[in-house]
């Protein structure tokens, strides 16, 4: 039957050239830019999908797919599967062994797929080719736009076929947790909403000035007097280390890594309310901060012998909760003759902990930065060619296309503007274009939470344009067009409603 629907679907392929390099240790290759764009038919941009597929070809008719089907998963694909029965589950289609349509999950050696790629052919039934258990979700996830948000007796599907591979490995969001602090419920519907639009990495910023929010065994007033509170002098909360292990098996159900960021040497003021020998001796100012400012606070850099065995004990901690090959040290916002030395300690540490570091741009000052190490552009302009001279990668998130907590709009209520004064709208999201940079892993868009006080904000400034920044990380920059986005975002409405996103309705979607 598989060589029968190959027949049918005679199209030469495109060559998709290497892979796309979704191992955490190796930066992306621009693998779908060698699909050119023109393979992105008119069909592609008629489907609602986003992120839009790198190839897209469409046959004739459909397929009229009843309540009943086969499904006949590959045993190694245990993510994809569960994924697949889930959605069937939620249309109300059953999965009868004797349902004439078949659906098929297969693994497949064809390195042009990638790590990330699948191939997704919909016929007389729905044939799921990928290399990873990865590449089998995503398809699941281009399905599920495909079918309807509601139950219906029988769904016309589009006969198609998709070959689609992801542009970067790394496709982030960062949550700011230590401004304001965001339940684990929360978070888990973060992670699927994330899926469903093919990103794989959630940055957590787990501490700040505000609070400290991961629960560490030999430190506990970290989170009992540092996790106590937060900006504007709510009651804070932190997540206990089950709690977190939790969620890392929750993230990996839907192929997204954690990555845990503890903020190094700056922004610690809660930790040293919590242990006020972290502070230099002349500090006078120990006590819990709840206001918004940012640079105040720092370890003693000049007292090593205090918070160098701080730092390894509490990474220690870090790297037995999240498997993920990165752990992020922050780094932002200081200045110090001894702030290079500190990051190439906390490089070290990382290191001898099987680890690799990642920093926000400041942490390029590092003398000694393993070549894995990434870094995370967060100013425009930011000269960071002192790290890419050295081959260091780069995470994208310049702060006036990428920082969520600036407004959807000029002038939108409880936002920042002191990135970008005007706001940064959907368009201006989408319109980054990541090959302005070299070495580029990704790119990641943070929210700040000093200001987003509840989980309907923290929704509005996520949703739509985490989807922009989706497409921006998945799709070819020269297949991507804005119109377009705009008329499949449209389309994609009823998911964002029966997902209760409490997004910003963008007037140029016709939300
Ligand atoms: C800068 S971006 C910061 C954060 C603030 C943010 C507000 C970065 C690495 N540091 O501490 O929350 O601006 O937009």
């Amino acid at each position: 039957m598989y060589k029968y629907i190959l027949l049918i679907f005679s199209f030469s392929l495109v060559a998709c050239g290497g892979s796309s390099g979704n191992s955490n240790s190796v930066p992306a290759q621009p693998s779908s830019a060698q699909i050119s764009s023109q393979a992105v038919s008119s069909a592609a941009k008629q489907l609602a999908l986003v992120p839009l597929p790198a190839q897209v070809v469409e046959q004739n008719g459909v397929l009229d797919l009843k309540t009943e089907v086969s499904l006949v998963a590959d045993s190694s694909a245990s993510t994809a599967t569960q994924a697949i029965t889930g959605l069937l589950n939620l249309v109300g289609i059953n999965v009868v062994n004797s349902a004439t349509t078949k659906i098929r999950l297969s693994i497949v050696n064809q390195p042009d797929l990638g790590n990330e790629g699948y191939r997704l052919v919909i016929a007389d039934d729905i044939s799921i080719s990928a290399q990873t258990d990865a590449g089998l979700f995503y398809a699941v996830q281009t399905l599920k736009q495909l079918l309807p948000v509601a139950k219906q007796a029988s769904y016309q599907l589009p006969r198609v076929e998709i070959i689609d591979i992801p542009q970067y490995a790394w496709r982030g969001s960062m949550v700011d947790v230590a401004r304001h602090f965001f339940g684990i419920e929360y978070l888990k519907k973060h992670i699927e909403r994330m899926a469903a639009f093919k990103l794989n990495k959630l940055h957590l910023h787990l501490s700040d000035d505000q609070g400290w929010r991961m629960e560490i065994k030999k430190y506990p007033k970290l989170t009992s007097v540092g996790g106590s509170t937060q900006a504007g002098g709510g009651p804070g909360g932190f997540y206990t280390q089950d709690e977190l292990k939790d969620l890392v098996a929750f993230a990996a159900q839907h192929n997204i890594e954690i990555i845990p960021e503890l903020d190094m040497p700056g922004h610690v003021q809660a930790a040293i309310a919590s242990y006020n020998e972290l502070a230099c001796n002349n500090v006078t100012n120990l006590g819990l901060y709840i206001g918004l400012d940012v640079g105040f606070s720092a370890l003693c850099l000049t007292k090593p012998e205090v918070i160098y065995p701080f730092v390894k004990d509490v990474l220690t901690e870090v790297a037995s909760v999240f498997p993920s090959q990165y752990i992020h040290i922050g780094g932002d916002e200081i200045k110090h003759v001894l702030y290079p030395e500190f990051i190439d300690k906390a490089n070290q540490i990382i290191k001898d902990l099987n680890r690799t570091m990642i920093g926000w741009e400041e942490a390029s000052a590092g003398k000694n930065l393993a070549p894995d190490t990434l870094l995370q552009v967060w100013n425009d302009n930011y000269d960071i060619q002192s790290a890419t001279d050295r081959n260091i990668h780069l995470i994208l998130s310049p702060c006036s296309y990428f920082y969520l907590d600036h407004g959807n709009y000029n002038g939108q209520p409880e936002t920042y503007t002191w990135c970008r004064r005007q706001g940064i709208p959907l368009e201006r999201v989408y319109s980054f274009n990541p090959q302005k940079y070299s070495l580029v892993t990704g790119i990641e868009a943070p929210v700040w939470s000093e200001v987003v006080t509840s989980e309907a904000a923290l929704d509005n400034r996520i949703w739509p344009r985490l989807a922009a920044v989706a497409e921006i990380a998945w799709t070819n920059q020269s297949a991507r067009n804005y119109q377009e986005f705009t008329q499949r975002m449209k389309a994609l409405k009823p998911y964002f409603d029966g997902a209760g996103i409490q997004y910003y309705a963008e007037p140029q979607l016709g939300w």
